[in-house]
């Protein structure tokens, strides 16, 4: 295990966007920037998708996509919130190893039989994961202290993905 890099990414409370492969994902509505409502870019227009067939699986999709690194869970029922565009997917059948949702299994974008109260999120908690602590580096003890200092002098949450081992 080589010394983990010390470099972190901040991201605002409005949410976490990232385009990377396939389209652009954002989640939005949550507490923290690692979790929301699952808001997907096309044909010029963000939109939600819906939480039929909606599962862990999906969730890890959407968590690779927008680069975190926590560990994946699906919410249903607009857990984050009603959003408030189209309801753009539907049917989500990820086998979990794919690179972007587009990659899925899916229905054709805005075909659905849903309503806004059942806007899939996700939520991708580095808290919860195995990750940082299969890494035994003695900076990993150091993140509750990051984060503190972090928070002192931003609004805004941090990831704990930077740390590579
Ligand atoms: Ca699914
Ligand atoms: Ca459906």
């Amino acid at each position: 295990c080589e010394m983990p890099q010390l470099a972190w990414r901040v991201t605002t409370t409005a949410g976490t966007c990232k385009s990377g492969v396939g389209a652009p994902l954002r989640i939005v509505g949550g507490k923290e920037s690692f979790e929301g409502r699952v808001e997907v870019y096309h044909d010029g227009k963000w939109g939600t998708i819906c939480d039929d067939q909606w599962d862990d699986r999906d969730a890890e999709v959407v968590c690779r996509q927008l680069g975190l690194s926590g560990t994946p869970k699906a919410l249903s029922w607009a857990h984050y919130g009603q959003g408030s565009g189209p309801i753009l997917l539907d049917e989500v059948q990820c086998s979990g190893n794919e690179l972007s949702l587009d990659q899925c299994k899916k229905s054709d974008w805005g075909q659905q039989n849903c309503d806004h109260i059942e806007d899939a999120g996700v939520s991708c908690d580095p808290f919860t994961g195995t990750d940082v602590q299969l890494c035994q580096s003695d900076a990993v003890g150091l993140i509750p202290t990051l984060l503190s200092l972090l928070s002192r002098y931003y609004p805004v949450n941090a990831e704990s993905d930077w740390f590579q081992c």
